[in-house]
């Protein structure tokens, strides 16, 4: 194989991941073709995220990674591995930097914002406020978390001074716990209530958003990265929250209004999503909400 045919890239993603489409988002985008990169699917569910192949590519154990010759370490996070494709490619398909200081200073505050833990999907996915949520979380969840504490105990008792394993499992054993205990501990009780003030700063920010949003695009009159980064924060949002379709704010809204009752998915955001809607990067990567 001649070195203008090698792939120029590999990307590491799943399905399943949320933050792995803001580069396949990106990818669509610029026009780069499939057999210009390779493509490596990690399975997220079944928590090969925590294979000690995968954490040399991707120290935090999380997806997407980027990994190409002309790095000498591999891209861990997915704003960065979005900015990389747009650099490689800078005068083909779309050019998603933005264009002026106003620009890139929104953009900036938007991608942290969407990235914060007040905006964390796993508040939908994985917390409770109650035994009937929790229940219902667990519904979808119970094998993920439970498989992602057997093999980080497994992988830490192989490799006990591994940095990775120990601490990662201490962590994920708070949820753990939760789904596989009975639902009357003090920790159910701790869990509960802590969710309750994860949605009270989940709608603070949400709100926080709606007012940063320059219309028609995030940060303004031209696609960014910041959009490429909201979306498929809100395509989660909206999917776990049980999003019929596309425009269905009114079940993430019920969510949420549990613990804050006047919440309400404003108009600059719907404006926007329409907007997205449209292009045919969103189109591909999203023919349904995930
Ligand atoms: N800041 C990182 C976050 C990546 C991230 O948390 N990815 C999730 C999937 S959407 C993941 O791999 N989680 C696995 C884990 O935390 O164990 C980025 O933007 O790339």
């Amino acid at each position: 194989m001649s070195t203008d045919r090698a792939p120029k890239f590999t990307i590491y993603s799943s399905e399943a991941s949320q933050w792995a489409m803001v580069p396949l988002l990106g990818i669509q985008e610029k026009g780069i073709q499939p057999h210009e990169y390779e493509h490596r699917e990690i399975d997220l569910i079944g928590a090969g995220n925590f294979d000690a192949e995968y954490l040399k590519i991707n120290h935090n154990g999380t997806l997407p990674a980027l990994t190409t010759p002309s790095l000498d370490t591999p891209l861990e996070e997915s704003a960065d591995i979005l900015e990389f494709l747009d650099r490689l490619e800078p005068s083909r398909g779309t050019s998603l930097a933005p264009k002026d200081a106003a620009t890139k200073e929104r953009a900036a505050e938007l991608i942290t914002l969407v990235h914060s833990m007040d905006l964390n999907s796993n508040l939908i996915l994985l917390t409770a406020r109650d035994t009937e949520e929790l229940e219902k979380v667990k519904a979808t969840f119970y094998d993920f978390i439970t498989t992602r504490q057997r093999v980080l105990e497994e992988n830490a008792a192989r490799d006990p001074s591994h940095p990775f394993y120990g601490p990662k499992a201490a962590d994920n054993n708070g949820v753990y716990k939760v789904y596989t205990t009975s639902s009357t501990s003090p920790e159910h009780h701790d869990f509960f209530k802590s969710t309750h003030e994860g949605y009270k700063a989940f709608a603070n920010a949400f709100g926080q958003l709606e007012s940063l949003l320059a219309l028609p695009y995030a940060a303004g009159d031209h696609l960014t990265y910041a959009d490429l980064n909201i979306i498929p924060w809100l395509s989660h949002v909206l999917c776990f929250a049980g999003a019929k379709d596309f425009n269905d704010f009114a079940a993430l809204e019920s969510l949420v209004r549990k613990t804050v009752p006047g919440f309400s998915v404003g108009p600059e955001l719907r404006q926007w999503w329409k907007t997205i809607q449209e292009r045919e990067s969103f189109k591909k990567i999203y023919p349904v909400l995930h």
